[in-house]
């Protein structure tokens, strides 16, 4: 066993060398400690998570793969990537895996880069229907450099209308198509986008970052038999350091490895990478697949309670971690609501529904999501009472009640603490 002591993070040194940071980890810490974190791309990462972000693993520069790095000294580095790599191979059943990108939106580039040239066309989600910036945003560089046909969902329904993907696909021959969303509160499946995939002779991407964690707690069906590539964040409710990934079949391996390094990055952040070999062995657990079985629980519980506060889950409800909540009912737009759940130190985000028709800035939804809560151990009496907290602040036109619901969150969360102290 080796005897060297970990040279790890000394926050009492921080303090002492730079009290202004030192400041501000602080009043976040107690952000988090003290309100309702319902972002539903964010989670609290475990200590050990942490402990590998805080290492002296950063200081390497490792660019390569492991066993064909730029630099000397990568011995250590590897085994720490062939270690990830085993353990995301093993998670998801997939046939490979880079740990390198730094995000979803570096995982995403890469995806294109290995399969699209500037110029060909791509069938991916609206971002206003629940889509993300990087399938087709025109301020992205997915929609400044390629020719973006957008899918959405249904107005009635709410919910994705595969008839018009298979009917644009077979329109406009897409050399790539995207499944996955940031605001899609409903299971996605993916066999009828490799039916319409296989159809049109594309490339199958499915963009899973905001639920890989579900599918790796085994709780909902996995996009990995079915695409030829998975790229997703490494920090929703998988719960890992800040971060991308790819999966993808054999035959597209070295294409995803050369589109990641050299093609859109330089040195992988090997700290970042050992961090996610962390947060995989955690999600492996048996633990883990009851965490994200909780999640859904949790965020449905939350669905039902806010539709009792007079807020519509778009679509009626959710199959995931996360709900959309149209709030027109209440007559406040989602910016509005926002500020004042943030007066009330209850922390989610305006949101955009389906055909809304508040320009993007305003919104006339918010989306709420339940990782972080689960992992502080709150369970769906507590989404109850969460419930009734939004439903007070986003009614709270004056400011008046936002200290007093301040006071039962930090009753709540105090209950179920998030990075306990001492
Ligand atoms: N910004 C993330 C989200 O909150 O959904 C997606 O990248």
């Amino acid at each position: 066993m080796n005897s060297t002591p970990f040279w790890g993070p000394d926050f009492d040194q921080l303090a002492e060398e730079d009290p202004q940071i030192a400041a501000v980890i602080l009043d976040e810490l107690e952000r988090l400690r003290g309100g309702l974190q319902l972002i539903a791309s964010e989670n609290f990462t475990s200590p050990a998570v942490l402990a590998a972000l805080g290492s002296t693993l950063s200081n390497k520069y490792a660019e390569g793969y492991p066993g064909r790095r730029y630099y000397g000294g990568c011995a250590d580095v590897d085994r720490a990537e062939n270690i990830g790599i085993e353990r995301a191979k093993a998670l998801f059943g997939a046939d490979h895996a880079n740990l390198q990108p730094h995000s979803g939106a570096s995982a995403n580039l890469a995806a294109y880069g290995a399969f699209v040239s500037p110029g060909d066309t791509v069938l991916a989600m609206s971002l206003p229907h629940g889509g993300h910036l990087t399938h087709g945003s025109k301020v992205n560089f997915s929609g400044k450099w390629f020719d973006i046909v957008s899918y959405g969902v249904r107005q009635d329904t709410e919910l994705i209308d595969y008839d018009e993907v298979r009917a644009l696909a077979h329109q406009h021959r897409p050399k790539m198509i995207i499944a996955g969303a940031t605001a899609y509160p409903r299971l996605i499946d993916f066999s009828i986008f490799r039916e319409i995939a296989d159809e049109v002779d594309a490339i199958l991407m499915v963009d899973a970052a905001h639920f890989i964690g579900l599918v790796a707690g085994k709780a909902i069906p996995s996009p990995v038999p079915y695409a030829d590539v998975v790229t997703f964040t490494t920090h929703k409710v998988l719960r890992g350091p800040r971060g991308g990934m790819i999966l993808c079949k054999e035959e597209h391996a070295a294409k995803i490895d050369k589109a990641v390094f050299p093609m859109m990055q330089g040195g992988p952040l090997m700290h970042a990478v050992a961090a996610k070999a962390v947060a995989l062995r955690e999600a492996a657990s048996p633990s883990y697949q009851e965490y994200a079985r909780q999640v859904i629980a949790n965020a449905q519980a939350l669905a039902a309670g806010l539709a009792e506060e007079g807020m519509r889950p778009v679509s009626g409800g959710t199959d995931t971690h996360l709900a959309l909540i149209d709030i027109q009912g209440l007559d406040v737009t989602g910016d509005v609501a926002e500020a004042r759940c943030d007066a009330a130190r209850i922390t989610l985000n305006k949101n955009a529904i389906p055909y809304d028709p508040q320009p993007p800035a305003k919104g006339s939804g918010i989306r709420v999501g339940t990782p972080a809560v689960t992992t502080q151990g709150m369970t769906e009496a507590d989404m109850g009472q969460v419930a009734v907290l939004i439903g007070r602040a986003v009614r709270d036109a004056d400011g008046n009640d936002a200290p007093a619901i301040a006071e039962q969150v930090a009753d709540l969360v105090s209950k179920h603490p998030a990075y306990p102290r001492g």
